[in-house]
């Protein structure tokens, strides 16, 4: 093993490899130490990683092991585009925790003369280097399992065995930025190939963090290939000549979960807030949209016509309450609540409760209703609270009574004194008499 260094600081270490199994093939491999490495993946003698290799329109699969839900499909190992930062999982791919490692099948789709393997990974700490096995065939080999399970020998099964890749450094934290190239040591093609397996291990095993962060893999035939279309945002159509633009460009898994569960519920309930909320003068926008983000803490949010849904969160709720989440964020759109010159400011209490009354109250199927707690309850305690306490008014005073908020808080004249307006009992008296309807806990 070589290793090179520049002036005064370790900026990147450069290492070829000796210990590759298959005659003619090189393996280098690089790192950028955490501090220096960039979204660029700059390195001294692996280039960059590329939209437009031969990897761009392979199709890539997984065999014996799961992605881990946390990180991207493998979809990010060839759209050319490098994670932002050093712990970026939604930019990477990364077999699931505690899994053992696991392969990743390449199909070029044909038989390619491959120059050059590239293959890229970053992470603050030990998910940063690389261990695989790589394995080529170019699809014609007798008796070639191009499928080979877990318990399979690939070089058993008409597989040649190109090199084996250890990026992990003999001390001090393995964290930072590895490219790791495969080439011929003549400069030319090292094969032809259709297929090529990564058989990936992690890099540690003490604890369930030891699977490598990979964010692209390159195959270079020589030749500039059409790279993969960028995904654009979708425009839903809806009733009164309103639209939605759904963006889950960055996070494509969900498109089963949208099209069968939550596309249908904003098709249906955005007309139907707009109406309850209609009064003269106000209405709602007609065009909004909905962002899934896959770094983005916390649930959803609105600002003005955008709304932003926590792609985390929502992958973790699909089945519960994502899509009451959303129904909550379409309330925010059509509320449309302004600084109103010479107006009040509404409190945030009656805005939220406002738009948890249509979720709970309109929307979610009676046994989710929230159960207010009398003893601790307030009806400044926003969200549901709020919203149980705005039912009790719909139900027993003023069916319009939220038309009516809705409408007050619009033009910035939203008063406590407009529940004793429209229910003819202070906001106080109400609420005393709210929570003696409610059972003890
Ligand atoms: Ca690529
Ligand atoms: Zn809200």
């Amino acid at each position: 093993m070589k290793h090179t260094t520049t002036f005064a600081s370790i900026v990147c270490v450069l290492i070829l490899s000796v210990a590759t199994a298959h005659a003619g093939v090189q393996v280098i491999s690089e790192r950028n130490e955490p501090g220096t490495a960039t979204s660029k993946f700059k390195f001294k003698k692996i280039p960059s990683p590329s939209r437009t290799d031969a990897a761009a329109n392979a199709s890539f699969s997984i065999i014996g092991s799961r992605q881990d839900p946390n990180g991207a499909g493998v979809r990010v190992l060839h759209d050319g585009q490098a994670p932002g930062n050093n712990d970026e999982p939604s930019a990477n791919f990364f077999f699931t925790q505690g899994a053992k490692g696991g392969r990743i099948l390449l199909d070029l789709g044909k038989p390619t003369a491959v120059k050059q393997i590239n293959t890229y990974s970053w992470h603050s700490q030990s998910r940063g280097p690389q261990v695989y096995k790589l394995y080529a065939a170019a699809g014609s080999e007798k008796g070639l399992n191009a499928k080979p399970q877990k318990n399979v020998t690939p070089d058993q099964a008409g597989w040649k065995l190109l090199a084996s890749v250890d990026t992990r450094p003999k001390q001090g934290s393995p964290g930072g930025q590895y490219g790791v190239s495969v080439s011929d040591t003549a400069g030319k093609t090292i094969g032809t190939f259709r297929y090529l397996l990564f058989d990936v291990s992690q890099t540690q095993n003490q604890d369930i963090f030891g699977n490598t962060f990979f964010s692209e893999i390159d195959v270079d035939d020589g030749k500039s290939h059409k790279p993969p279309p960028t995904p654009k945002p979708e425009t839903v159509s809806i009733a009164d000549g309103c639209e939605i633009i759904l963006d889950y460009t960055q996070m494509p898994e969900l498109k089963d979960w949208i099209n069968a569960s939550l596309k249908p519920v904003c098709v249906k309930w955005y007309p139907i807030i707009v109406k309850m909320l209609a009064a003269k003068g106000i209405d709602a926008p007609k065009r909004f949209s909905i962002t899934f983000r896959p770094n983005m803490r916390g649930v959803a949010a609105t600002g003005g016509t955008r709304i932003y849904c926590a792609g985390r969160w929502f992958k973790q709720n699909l089945q519960g309450e994502a899509v009451g989440a959303v129904v909550h964020e379409m309330v925010h759109v059509a509320q449309q609540y302004r600084p109103v010159r010479g107006g009040r400011r509404n409190p945030s209490w009656m805005v939220e409760g406002l738009a948890d009354y249509i979720r709970w109250f309109c929307y979610e199927p009676k046994s989710k209703r929230p159960r207010v707690n009398p003893a601790r309850a307030k009806y400044t305690d926003s969200y549901r609270t709020t919203a149980a306490f705005m039912n009790y008014a719909v139900e027993n005073y003023d069916k319009d009574i939220v038309r009516k908020f809705n409408a007050a808080m619009r033009q910035g004249k939203y008063a406590p004194e407009l529940w004793k307006k429209y229910t003819g009992k202070t906001i106080d008296e109400l609420w005393a008499e709210f929570i003696k309807t409610l059972p003890k806990r």
